[in-house]
C-alpha cells in the first residue's frame, strides 16, 4: 500500500511514521518547507516521546518521504489543523485547501481519510464538494472517511496504538477500508458508524472535559469562600465508583479542548448553553488567578511585587506554549502592574519576553512563585535550594510537595483552597 499523508504536524507526523515503520509507503506533505526539511534531514520540529528512533527508523528504510506537494497513493490522510477564528467561529479553510490539493492525485479506487477533528458535517459540506471534482462517483469509486484521532501529546504513540478508535464512513465500505488499514498497528477496539457521528464523537469528548474543568473550576472557587482544599475534596468525591470529576487549573490550554467546543457553540447557537457557559468559566480562569495572586501579595503587605511564573507550556512535561494559558496569566499579572519573569525547562530558546534560561534566574529576588504547568522538572525540586525574596507559592496545579515546601519555609496557596 501507498499513502500520503497531508499535515506533519503534531497528529499527521506521528501517524505517517507509524504507518511506515508498518510497512506502508508514506509520502508526507506539508505546506511549511522547513516541516518537509527537518523530516528529510530527521530533525523533529516537535518534542514527542519515541518520535525520533521512529523518524529515523522510517526515513533510514525508504518507507517515509516529505516534499510540499502531494502524490498518487492508494490511501489519503489529512491532519491539518482546525482551528477557531478569532470571534470563535470554526476555520475550515486549511481542510479545504488540503482537499483540494489532493484532487489532481485521486484515483478510481482510492480511500480519502479525514484525521482532523472537524464540527459535524464538514466532510459532507467541506470535503464531498471538492471530492466531486475527481469525477469519480464518490462511495463507489472514491472512499471517504473521518477517523479522528484521539491521542494525547507526550503520550502520543502508546496511545496511537492502544486507544480504540471510531472510524466513521460516507458508507459502509469506506468505513470498512478505513478499519482494515488502521488495524495495521492500532490494538484497542475499533467502532464503525457514519462520518457526521465520528465528527460528533470526537468533539463530544473534548467539550465533556472542558466543561468538567469548568465545574471543577466552579468547585475551586466556590471552596476558597469554605477555606476547603478542593484538591482533596475532589479526591474524595472521585473514590464514588460514578464520579469523575476533573481539575481546576490556571485555564484550559491546547488546539482541542479549548477549541472544539466552539465548533458546537457555533452550530448549536442558544441550545449550546452549559458548553458555551464552560469556556466562559475556563477563559475566565487566567483573569482569577492573577487576581488571586495579587491578593496574596496584599495580604503579605507587599506593594507591587516580583512574580516568577514557573511553567509556560499548556500542561506538563510537553513543549508546546501555543494557546497557553500561562500567556494569558502573564498578561492579566502585567496588567495588574506587577513584574513578570518566567521559566520553563520544556520551552528551550526565548520565545517569550518575560522567559529566564533558569530557575535561578527566575526566583532570584522574586516575591511569589506561580506554578501554572505541571513539569515533572517542577515536582522534583528540592524547596530547600530555592530561595526568592519572599518564600511564597501559589501552586495552580497542586503539583508541588506541600509538605516539604512547608517545612523548607514556604508560605503554600493552591488554586481552591
Ligand atoms: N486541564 C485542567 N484540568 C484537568 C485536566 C486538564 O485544567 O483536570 C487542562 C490542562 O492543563 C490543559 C488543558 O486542560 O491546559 C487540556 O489538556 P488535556 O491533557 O486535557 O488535553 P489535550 O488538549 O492535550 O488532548 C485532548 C485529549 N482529549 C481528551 O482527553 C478527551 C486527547 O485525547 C485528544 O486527542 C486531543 O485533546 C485532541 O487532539 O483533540
Amino acid at each position: 500500500k501507498t499513502m500520503c499523508v497531508i499535515g506533519l504536524g503534531y497528529i499527521g507526523l506521528p501517524t505517517a511514521v507509524t504507518f511506515a515503520n508498518h510497512g506502508v509507503k508514506v509520502h508526507g506533505v506539508d505546506v511549511n518547507p522547513n516541516a518537509v526539511r527537518s523530516i528529510q534531514e530527521k530533525k523533529l520540529h516537535i518534542e514527542e516521546p519515541g518520535l525520533q528512533e521512529r523518524l529515523n527508523k522510517a526515513v533510514d528504510e525508504g518507507y517515509l518521504t516529505a516534499s510540499t506537494t502531494p502524490q498518487e497513493a492508494d490511501v489519503f490522510i489529512i491532519s491539518v489543523p482546525s482551528p477557531i477564528n478569532p470571534d470563535k467561529t470554526a476555520n475550515l479553510e486549511y481542510v479545504r485547501e488540503a482537499t483540494k490539493s489532493i484532487v489532481p492525485y485521486v484515483r478510481k479506487g482510492n480511500l480519502v481519510i479525514l484525521e482532523s477533528t472537524v464540527p459535524p458535517k464538514t466532510v459532507e459540506r467541506v470535503m464531498i464538494p471538492e471530492l466531486i471534482k475527481t469525477g469519480l462517483d464518490i462511495g463507489t469509486e472514491l472512499f471517504v472517511a473521518h477517523s479522528p484521532e484521539r491521542v494525547i501529546p507526550g503520550r502520543i504513540f502508546e496511545e496511537l496504538i492502544n486507544n480504540g478508535r471510531i472510524i466513521g464512513g460516507i458508507n459502509k465500505k469506506s468505513a470498512e477500508m478505513t478499519k482494515e488499514l488502521y488495524e495495521l498497528f492500532v490494538k484497542g477496539p475499533i467502532h464503525l458508524t457514519d462520518a457526521t457521528t465520528a465528527e460528533l464523537v470526537k468533539v463530544m469528548e473534548n467539550t465533556y472535559r472542558d466543561v468538567n474543568i469548568a465545574f471543577a473550576n466552579e468547585l475551586a472557587k466556590l471552596a476558597e469562600e469554605w477555606d476547603v482544599n478542593i484538591w482533596e475534596a475532589i479526591h474524595y468525591a472521585n473514590f464514588h465508583p460514578r464520579v469523575n470529576i476533573h481539575f481546576p487549573g490556571p485555564g484550559v490550554g491546547g488546539h482541542c479542548i479549548a477549541v472544539d467546543p466552539w465548533f458546537l457553540v457555533e452550530l448549536g447557537g442558544e441550545k449550546a448553553q452549559m458548553i458555551h457557559l464552560a469556556r466562559k468559566i475556563n477563559d475566565g480562569m487566567p483573569l482569577f488567578t492573577a487576581q488571586k495572586t495579587q491578593k496574596i501579595l496584599n495580604e503579605n503587605k507587599i506593594a507591587g511585587g516580583k512574580v516568577a511564573v514557573l511553567g509556560l507550556a499548556f500542561k506538563g512535561n510537553v513543549d508546546d506554549m501555543r494557546e497557553s494559558p500561562s500567556l494569558e496569566v502573564i498578561h492579566e499579572l502585567q496588567q495588574l502592574g506587577l513584574e513578570v519573569v518566567s521559566f520553563d525547562p520544556h520551552i528551550k530558546e526565548n520565545k517569550h519576553p518575560t522567559q529566564t534560561q533558569s530557575l535561578e534566574e527566575a526566583v532570584n529576588g522574586a516575591d511569589i512563585l506561580l506554578v501554572l504547568t505541571d513539569h515533572k522538572e517542577f515536582k522534583e525540586y528540592n524547596p530547600l535550594t530555592i530561595t526568592p525574596k519572599h518564600k511564597i507559592v501559589l501552586d495552580t496545579k497542586n503539583c508541588l510537595d506541600r509538605e516539604k515546601w512547608k517545612e523548607a519555609g514556604f508560605q503554600c496557596h493552591l488554586l481552591g483552597d
